[in-house]
C-alpha cells in the first residue's frame, strides 16, 4: 500500500477516536459502537476495494500546489483531514441516495439501510455523518486565516449537491413520468449540482484554501472542474445499465427509477417512432420484463458506442480546457485528477 494511503487511514482512526470522544455528547458504550459502526460501514469498509479518490486528492492537489516540496507532518495531516471531510460528505449523501433511490447494494454490501436493525435510522445516521464534518472542521481547522472559508465551502457545495438530488428526484415523481421533458440540458444540470461540485471541484477547493489562495481567482478552475465531473456522471449511468455489478459494487436502478439517466436522453434523442412507443411503454417500471426491454433497446440503438464516442470527445475537450489555463501547477492539479478518477480512459 502507498504511503499516503496508509497515511490517510491512520488519519481516519484519528478522527474516528475524537468524534467518539466528542464532550458534546455523553457517550455510552451502545451509541459509541453504533456510530463507530455505521462510521466503518459507510466509509472504510472494505476499503481495500475502494478508491477513496475524492479524499486522497486534496493531499495529492495540495501537494502539487506546493510544487513538489516536502510537506510536514502537520500539512499532511490537515490534507487528510479535509479529504476525509469529503469522504463523509459522500457517506452523508450516499446513506440517503440509497433511501431514496430504493438502492439495494453500495459497493458490494447492502446498502446501509436494508440492514434489518438499522432501516429508517439511517436518515438520523446521514444527519450524523453531516454533523460530523463540521466537528472535524472545529477540531482542525477553527484558529486557521481560512476557517470560515472552508466552512462556507463546504455548506455551499451541500447546498448544490442537495439541489442536483432535488432535481434528479423531482423530475421522476409518479403521475407526471413523461419522457418528453427529458432532454441533455435538463440531464447536464441534474449532474453538475448533484455530483460535480462535490466530487471534482470541492477536493481541489480544499487544497487551494489550505494553500492560501482565494476561490474567486479561480472560476476557470471550477468550470474545468464542472466538465470533469459531468464526464464522471455520465460513466456511471452508463455503468448503472452496463457496468457489472461485481466490479461496480451496486445493481442499477436508474430504469426502474424513471431517472433522467444520460442513456435514456440518447435513446430518446436515436430512436424512431416504434422504438420510441417501447421506451414509454417500458422506462420507470419495476417489472424485469420492462427493464429488460429498455436494456435490449439500448443495445439496438447502439448507446455503448455512442458513449464510447462521448468518452474520447469529452477527453479530449478537458484536455484542451486544461493546457489553456495560465498557471502550471493548477495545470498540473487538473491534469492530474482524469488520471485517478477515468482508470478506462488511460
Ligand atoms: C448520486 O447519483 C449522487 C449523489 C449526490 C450521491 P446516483 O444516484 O446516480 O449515484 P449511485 O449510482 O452511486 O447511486
Ligand atoms: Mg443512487
Ligand atoms: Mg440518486
Ligand atoms: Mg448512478
Amino acid at each position: 500500500m502507498s504511503d499516503l494511503r496508509s497515511k490517510f487511514l491512520e488519519v481516519y482512526s484519528v478522527l474516528k477516536s475524537e468524534l467518539l470522544n466528542d464532550p458534546a455528547f455523553e457517550f455510552t458504550d451502545d451509541s459509541r459502537q453504533w456510530v463507530e459502526r455505521m462510521l466503518d460501514y459507510n466509509s472504510t469498509w472494505r476499503w481495500e476495494f475502494r478508491k477513496l479518490n475524492r479524499g486522497l486528492s486534496v493531499v495529492d492537489s495540495y501537494k502539487l500546489l506546493k510544487q513538489g516540496k516536502e510537506l510536514t507532518n502537520d500539512e499532511v495531516f490537515l490534507a487528510c483531514s479535509l479529504g476525509w471531510c469529503i469522504e463523509w460528505l459522500q457517506a452523508y449523501f450516499l446513506v440517503l441516495d440509497d433511501i431514496m433511490d430504493n438502492s439495494h447494494t453500495r459497493r458490494g454490501q447492502p446498502c446501509w439501510f436494508r440492514l434489518p436493525k438499522v432501516g429508517m435510522i439511517a436518515l438520523n445516521d446521514g444527519i450524523i455523518l453531516r454533523n460530523h464534518i463540521s466537528r472535524i472542521l472545529k477540531y482542525h481547522f477553527k484558529g486557521k486565516p481560512y476557517y470560515v472559508d472552508l466552512v462556507d465551502l463546504f455548506n455551499e457545495v451541500e447546498f448544490q449537491t442537495a439541489h442536483g438530488q432535488m432535481i434528479d428526484l423531482i423530475t421522476t415523481l409518479v403521475g407526471e413520468k413523461d419522457l418528453s421533458k427529458y432532454s441533455l440540458p435538463l440531464h447536464h444540470r441534474i449532474v453538475q449540482y448533484k455530483t460535480a461540485y462535490y466530487s471534482f471541484y470541492l477536493p481541489v477547493a480544499c487544497a487551494l484554501l489550505m494553500s492560501g489562495e482565494n476561490l474567486d481567482n479561480h472560476v476557470d478552475v471550477k468550470n474545468v472542474l464542472i466538465e470533469m465531473g459531468t464526464y464522471f456522471q455520465v460513466q456511471d449511468d452508463y455503468l448503472d445499465c452496463f457496468g457489472d455489478p461485481e466490479v461496480i459494487g451496486k445493481i442499477g436502478t436508474d430504469i426502474e427509477d424513471f431517472k433522467c439517466s444520460w442513456l435514456v436522453v440518447k435513446a430518446l434523442e436515436h430512436c424512431n417512432e416504434e422504438q420510441k412507443k417501447t421506451l414509454y411503454e417500458n422506462y420507470g417500471k419495476e417489472d424485469p420484463a420492462c427493464v429488460a426491454k429498455i436494456k435490449e433497446l439500448y443495445k439496438t440503438l447502439k448507446l455503448q458506442d455512442i458513449y464510447f464516442e462521448y468518452e474520447s470527445q469529452s477527453y479530449e475537450k478537458i484536455t484542451k480546457s486544461i493546457e489553456a489555463h495560465p498557471s502550471k501547477e493548477v495545470q498540473a492539479v487538473l491534469k492530474f485528477i482524469p488520471t485517478v478518477r477515468f482508470p478506462t480512459l488511460l
